[in-house]
């Protein structure tokens, strides 16, 4: 049996099915590569590095042996590693908690979901089998790429599995507002599931939107630019719309026998002077068929003239039909059919040409090739790579696409005609004026689209993602060798105790001590103020602590210790317990009384916020405000504050959970240069982790330590990962 432990470097694909299809006939079991356009992107990849795949195989054998035999097909032929699940796992798993809760969800269909615990546990329990599939059959030196919903804890899983590892994930659906997605009872635990991945892919920028902020909103973690940092790694979120593959769609239409077929279709209608609308989709809800018909029966009544130049072929695939949903749905269309067909057909013209089955990609082709209008109104869709076949399919530029604005795709196609597809009235519209189109505009729209389609095609998306994947590796390794190991810091307190003079200056809040919910309950503890005192006491150390705080706390709370004190981010140092508080900068603090109102309103707007009046600048504070709206509100003020104090020489700060307004010149970095040309010191450390200290970081001497606390974009040298990880340094430390 291969096993990649032989083979570290492969790329490992994870998904819900196996890129086969396998069938039985007359007792003989046949496996067949899929055709589809992901499973063939996908085995592309191989001439650059050796892929496996992991997944269902979407049959359950009738023995033990016929499972043994296709096992070992689908691995030495395939480079498929089954995982089998029984019928009861198929159902809960799959057309249960993936079919009937997760799917309806993210596509806001909220009244059509089913939240079943022992549903939940059984998709639980087939993450769990993925998992123990692929870690006996892989290395932590592979980079894994796991598809969809389907396989959500599966990140997780691997992750706590492989520390280190390389894991990339995509959603192949929309990921909806939080709004939506807080209904989920799990919805936390689907969360951290897909958080251990190295990198989290969607279609559109909207999802990933989404998805940052259910990551804030339910799990307080915020992001930077899309990366969100948890405990010593980065997950990155972006988006990476997928493509189709233009190039085979192009080269199949030049075969043969498509020729023939587009042929045959065009003789057809033209004989009859007809125009082709044309529709393909799986039979789901997602996809807005009933919307798509009601208007079209619309369209017919409003306009009788253009009744019998134009035919609507309405390609559908059978999709879980085992969940009653899409039963239903079944029997809404086709009575809709029914409906349209009987009220204005006649023997010569069948307004829709329904048809009920899956039809080999080679077969969709010629219908692509000779359709005027596609008419792609799904109610919503991750993607829709319908869309952007017909496209691709268009190769003399003429046709027009009908897209609704629903759809991933709409966010690249801008040129179709786009609907929103609740507006019947839209749907209508839209068919005159595509079946008024000059070719002229035709073209014009459809070749922008179709070399876009083209750039952006499906081997384009699976190299941008996997080099995300890479770009995250190379990233880890970095911060890796950032990180303060035991090594390293062996090295540091060698350095300090050879040192004969030491600067030491340490920021307070999220650094000696962590955040509290009240700024005035992060009161140092004893254990700190000893080691405080251990090491400010020592002859060859000057301790400072620089902080953004006000004086008069800093005198409460650490005004006893021999150590210079510096607040206000430097406005005030106090050199040490004997000598007064000297202010760095004065000058008129009237522009305090005209920004105070500006952050009142703003305590006002934001519950849980409050404003501070430091003498020397005001903060406005929202740790305990609702993240989001925090956020939101923060940002506003910031571009308000930063338009009013354009021509002053204020500075504007945006910290942690806090924005800032201080008199410019004034920063931790100027006061430890106060602080550096009082002394000749051979030995400096700096320790900090709000970005407020990256001042102080940038004004150290070369040779100097710096230390950030969490992990952060910074200019520090290390990191460590918490205070408490602090606390015990500063333990260290202090034996010396
Ligand atoms: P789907 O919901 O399946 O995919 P879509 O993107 O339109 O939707 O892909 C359907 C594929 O099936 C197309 O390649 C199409 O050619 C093929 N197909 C459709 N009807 C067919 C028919 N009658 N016969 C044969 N083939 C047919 C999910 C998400 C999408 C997302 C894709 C990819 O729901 O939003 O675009 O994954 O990420």
């Amino acid at each position: 049996m291969p096993s990649a432990k032989q083979k570290p470097g492969r790329l490992i694909i994870a998904s819900n099915r196996l890129p086969v299809s396998i069938t039985k006939r007359k007792g003989k079991v046949t496996i067949q590569p899929s055709p589809g356009g992901l499973a063939t992107a996908l085995r592309a990849l191989q001439t650059e590095k050796e892929v496996a795949f992991f997944g269902w195989p979407g049959y359950i054998p009738e023995s033990r042996n016929e499972q043994r035999s296709i096992d070992s097909t689908l691995r030495e032929e395939h480079n498929c590693f089954p995982v089998f699940l029984t019928r009861k796992e198929v159902d809960k798993y799959y057309y249960g908690f993936s079919n009937r809760t997760l799917w309806p969800l993210f596509h806001y269909f909220a009244s059509y979901c089913t939240f079943e615990k022992s549903e939940w546990e059984a998709y639980q329990h087939v993450n769990q089998m993925f998992f123990e599939e692929i870690i006996q059959n892989s290395a932590e030196t592979d980079t894994f790429w796991i598809h969809d919903y389907h396989l959500m804890r599966l990140p997780h899983l691997l992750r706590t599995y492989f520390p280190r590892t390389n894991i990339g994930f995509f959603l192949h659906i929309p990921f909806p507002s939080s709004e939506i997605f807080r209904i989920l009872p799990w919805r936390n635990e689907v969360l951290e599931g897909m958080l251990g991945s190295d990198l989290i892919g969607f279609h559109t920028y909207e999802y990933a939107r989404h998805f940052l902020s259910s990551v804030l909103r339910l799990l307080g973690d915020e992001n930077e630019f899309g990366a969100i940092t948890i405990e010593d790694r980065t997950v990155m979120v972006d988006n990476f719309p997928m493509g189709v593959d233009a190039q085979n769609i192009m080269t199949l239409l030049q075969q043969e026998s498509t020729r023939k077929d587009i042929e045959k279709f065009h003789k057809m209608v033209e004989k009859k002077d007809r125009k082709v609308i044309l529709s393909v989709d799986r039979l789901d809800y997602s996809k807005g068929i009933p919307h798509r018909l009601q208007a079209f029966e619309n369209f017919l009544s409003q306009y009788p003239e253009g009744r019998e130049k134009l035919v609507y072929i309405m390609l559908c695939v059978p999709s879980r039909t085992k969940v009653r949903d899409y039963a239903l749905l079944k029997q809404e269309v086709e009575s809709l059919v029914g409906k349209i067909n009987g009220r204005f057909g006649n023997p010569d013209w069948m307004p829709v040409h329904y048809l009920y089955r899956s039809f080999p990609f080679e077969q969709l082709l010629p219908l692509y090739a000779i359709a005027d209008i596609a008419l792609v109104t799904p109610v919503r869709d991750g993607m829709n790579l319908v869309a952007k076949e017909y496209v691709a399919a268009r190769t003399d530029d003429t046709g027009v696409l009908i897209l609704s604005g629903t759809a991933g795709a709409e966010a690249e196609l801008g040129e179709a005609l786009v609907v929103n597809v609740y507006s019947k009235e839209d749907i209508v519209d839209a068919l005159v004026q595509a079946l008024e189109m000059s070719e002229e505009e035709q073209i014009r729209r459809m070749q922008t689209m179709r070399q876009r389609i083209i750039d952006y095609d499906i081997h384009h998306w699976t190299r941008s993602f996997i080099s995300g994947i890479e770009e995250m590796k190379k990233l880890k390794s970095q911060k890796e060798h950032l990180k303060l190991t035991d090594k390293l810091k062996k090295k540091l307190l060698s350095d300090y105790q050879s040192g004969k003079k030491r600067l030491l200056l340490f920021d307070y809040d999220g650094t000696l001590i962590s955040f509290a919910k009240k700024p005035e309950d992060a009161k140092p503890d004893a254990e700190l103020k000893r080691l405080l005192l251990l090491l400010a006491r020592k002859r060859k150390n000057q301790l400072a602590i620089v902080s953004g705080r006000d004086r008069l706390t800093m005198e409460q709370w650490l005004g006893d210790l021999p150590c210079t004190l510096v607040a206000e981010h430097g406005a005030w140092i106090r050199v040490d317990a004997s000598s007064d508080w000297e202010a760095q900068k004065t000058g008129s603090m009237r522009w305090k009384s005209q920004v105070m109102p500006i952050l009142k309103t703003y305590e006002a707007r934001v519950p849980g916020s409050f404003v501070e009046e430091k003498e020397f600048g005001l903060a406005w504070h929202y740790r305990k405000a609702n993240p989001e709206l925090g956020e939101i509100r923060s940002c506003e003020l910031f571009d308000n504050l930063n338009e009013f104090l354009a021509n002053t020489d204020l500075q504007l700060m945006h910290g942690k959970k806090v924005i800032e307004i201080r008199p410019g010149g004034i920063n931790k970095g100027l006061a430890a240069q106060t602080l550096l040309m009082m002394h000749t010191y051979d030995f400096v450390l700096a320790i900090g982790d709000d970005w407020t200290d990256e001042d102080l970081f940038k004004a150290l001497p070369e040779g100097a330590y710096s230390i950030k606390i969490g992990y952060g974009t910074t200019k520090a040298g290390f990191f460590l990962d918490s205070p408490q990880s602090c606390r015990s340094f500063l333990h260290d430390l202090t034996k010396r």
